[in-house]
């Protein structure tokens, strides 16, 4: 059994993973949505799915706040704020091309496309 606070990325995780509606994620639930995640048929799906539970406001874009919200959930029983806040950081000034402080569909995969990224933030899901 997962417990996750009370902040909104967590209602929003829920939303999409709480099969039985009842607040709180099951292994089951994770897995299964980890396994619904893997088998999306293209690689486009894939990307698109994976930027609706990073992008939690759909306003089509990752904000540094959102990056940075996704990051604490999954890693912040593992390393503290200001790390996570330095690969927020370093993501952006890598990742954001066009440089308007946010991450859109293509920036995002670019970054989920490199493999040392991809396995810092999908490792402890
Ligand atoms: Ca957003
Ligand atoms: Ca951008």
């Amino acid at each position: 059994m997962v417990e996750l606070g009370g902040n909104p990325f967590t209602s929003h995780i829920f939303n999409l993973f709480d099969a039985t509606g009842d607040g709180t994620l099951t292994v089951d639930e994770f897995t299964a949505a980890l396994e619904y995640f893997v088998q999306l048929d293209s690689e486009e799906e894939q990307y698109k799915f994976a930027f609706r539970i990073y992008d939690k406001d759909r306003d089509g874009f990752i904000s540094s706040e959102e990056l940075f919200a996704v990051l604490q959930t999954l890693l912040g029983s593992t390393y503290p704020d200001s790390q996570l806040e330095q690969v927020v950081y370093n993501t952006m000034s890598e990742f954001d091309r066009d440089g308007d402080s946010k991450l859109d569909l293509q920036e995002f995969k670019a970054l989920l496309s490199r493999d040392d990224l991809q396995n810092k933030f999908s490792l402890n899901l």
